[in-house]
């Protein structure tokens, strides 16, 4: 899979993430010890969260790991690393069942952001959620601004409550995306490379938020496995570590 952003760009990044990985202990940075969170002492997108799932044990829990949390911090909401699918090699995050895992964001109130999720959808998978949030605590308040379902028996993939809806991509990696302005407070999601939707991140779901982007949310629904990797926030201009970076090509 080839990133977006330009190769010329790519080897530079490679060569100062690698040489900044080297400085912290010779391992590129894949999560690290605080996974899914850039050390911060490589003041390398400070501003960004990216996470690949790569570094964690297979089968193991993220309930707990780099900043992700069953709804309201409960565990029976968790889920699974698994190597049944990678996007990047070699895991990526089962949300099947009870799962309804959060990862929470500070200090997202102002500028452009894009959110990112790379999402596989077995084909006949009953509705499965992707949400973000612009208000979250655990045990609440709570407020949505996005939220979309995959339904692959249906096949279509929907975004509530806005009429937005494209066909589904099953049994494969499909991007999820959507880009957020804060400051002009409109979000535009795009789902393998399609819009979606195109509406307000105050007013988008529940109506009457802030401008604030607090967390994502992957919701299994009750519904079968969905598979979920390389999830990002980062700034519009493109994010300063490529959250690929184990598996990028460069031509
Ligand atoms: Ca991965």
């Amino acid at each position: 899979m080839k990133k977006r952003v330009p190769s010329c760009t790519l080897g530079i990044l490679l060569v100062f993430a690698l040489s900044a990985a080297q400085s912290y202990g010779g391992t590129a940075p894949a999560g690290g010890g605080d996974p899914g969170v850039l050390p911060a002492d490589l003041n390398l997108g400070a501003d960004e969260f990216w996470e690949n799932f790569d570094s964690y044990v297979d089968g193991s829990e993220m309930h707990g790991q780099g900043g992700w949390k069953g709804w309201d911090n409960n565990p029976a909401f968790g889920a699974l690393v698994t190597s049944a699918f990678s996007h990047s090699s070699p895991h990526s995050v089962d949300i099947t069942g009870s799962s309804d895992l959060v990862h929470e964001f500070a200090g997202f109130t102002s500028g452009q952001w894009v959110l990112t999720a790379w999402v596989y959808v077995p084909a006949g998978t009953p509705l499965s959620y992707i949400l973000a949030l612009n208000t979250y605590a655990d045990g609440g308040p709570y407020n949505w601004s996005t939220q979309v379902f995959f339904d692959a028996m249906s096949g279509v993939v929907v975004s509530d409550f806005d009429g937005g809806t494209l066909p589904i991509v099953t049994d494969d990696w499909v991007e999820f995306r959507v880009e957020i302005d804060l400051d002009t407070d409109t979000q535009v999601g795009y789902y393998d490379g399609q819009q979606l939707y195109s509406k307000s991140w105050t007013e988008g779901v529940s109506g009457g938020g802030v401008l604030n982007i607090a967390a994502i949310d992957l919701f299994a629904n009750g519904a079968t496995s969905v598979y979920y990797d390389n999830v990002s926030l980062c700034p519009a201009s493109g994010c300063l570590v490529p959250v690929e970076l184990k598996s990028i090509s460069i031509d």
